[in-house]
């Protein structure tokens, strides 16, 4: 998908009506100057007696839904295409970005997130697989994974020295061990307000292309932004991103040219209590990923546009 003058145009279907199998929420996604291929739906399937493993729970459909995302994605990126992986929760990060590495080596992750999703299944507080994702997925923590049903497909593909975690305020003791133990670069809410967005991706970017610039894969959970913006979501946690910072983060990773792939996850009209809370944090996830395909604040032009004359 070409990021075009004018951004991708992104549509909501003007009625509410039953939502695919594997996706709590759609967009129609309607090219406007950037050619879009919509490549459908993963289904995510019940599995019969899935029980819990120790407490990760439902690991063999959330094991096997992620192993047919991993070979869709890893498809899309043969196909040279950037790919949009709209979630769903975070737990498609597993598959969504194994099947990018499957398909470009050395990659860096951008993970904009209210929490770090880094929890081991022996950590996990809650064994809920969407605040596990990362543990699956980074070498370094290899030898803390347990054996898991329908998990066995998954390589580790990433390097701890490689991610960036944007917008952190709700962080496990556990999940902070781990990213200490690792070393991993991290811009809490603290840092935001320190720094300024501006400085945070000024130095997100220096980080990640330090030595060669790798393709950026952008994991972005709509419970970053603040819950006055994106309450339909479900672990919202108060004191986010503005919606102003949120987008800037979009632009800013535009520019560098080096997206890759990006996730946009836990939207979830069923956890808005209100149509404005509904409409509130889909259009923000809209405009998020705009901003990832050329949208700009100041306006747009077509490269080759003529002013009519007189
Ligand atoms: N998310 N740390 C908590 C857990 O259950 O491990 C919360 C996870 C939130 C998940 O942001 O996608
Ligand atoms: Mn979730
Ligand atoms: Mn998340
Ligand atoms: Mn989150």
């Amino acid at each position: 998908h070409q990021s075009g003058p004018r951004g991708l145009e992104l549509h909501r279907p003007a009625r509410r009506g039953p939502e695919p199998a594997g996706f709590l929420f759609y967009l129609l996604i309607v090219a406007n100057c950037c050619a879009v291929k919509d490549y459908g739906n993963v289904t995510f399937e019940e599995v019969a007696n899935d029980e819990p493993i120790g407490n990760v729970k439902r690991p063999r459909a959330v094991g096997s839904a992620n192993q047919r995302l991993s070979a869709a994605v890893h498809a899309v990126k043969n196909d040279g295409h950037t790919c949009v992986m709209l979630g769903g929760d975070h737990s498609l990060a597993i598959g969504s970005i194994q099947g990018h590495a499957a398909a470009k080596k050395d990659l860096s992750v951008v993970w904009v997130d209210a929490h770090a999703d880094i929890n081991t299944p022996l950590t996990s507080p809650t064994g809920n697989i969407h605040g596990q994702p990362m543990s699956y997925l980074i070498h370094e923590l290899h030898s803390k994974i347990p054996v898991l049903p329908n998990f066995s497909w998954i390589k580790p593909c990433v390097s701890a020295k490689d991610i960036v975690y944007i917008g952190l305020r709700d962080v496990d003791p556990e999940e902070h061990h781990i990213l200490t133990l690792l070393g991993i670069k991290g811009y809490s809410m603290t840092e935001v307000d320190r720094l300024g967005i501006s400085k945070v991706m000024e130095e997100t970017c220096d980080y990640i292309f330090s030595k060669v610039k790798k393709p950026i894969h952008l994991s972005y959970d709509i419970d970053a932004l603040d819950p006055s913006i994106s309450p339909a979501t479900g672990t919202p946690v108060v004191g986010g991103l503005t919606y102003r910072e949120g987008v800037y983060i979009t632009e800013h990773i535009c520019q560098t040219g080096m997206l890759s792939a990006m996730d946009m996850v836990e939207v979830n009209p069923k956890r808005g209590r209100t149509e404005d809370e509904i409409s509130s944090t889909v259009n923000a996830a809209v405009d998020l990923i705009r901003g990832c395909f050329g949208k700009l604040r100041e306006g747009n032009h077509p490269a080759d546009y003529k002013m009519p004359l007189p």
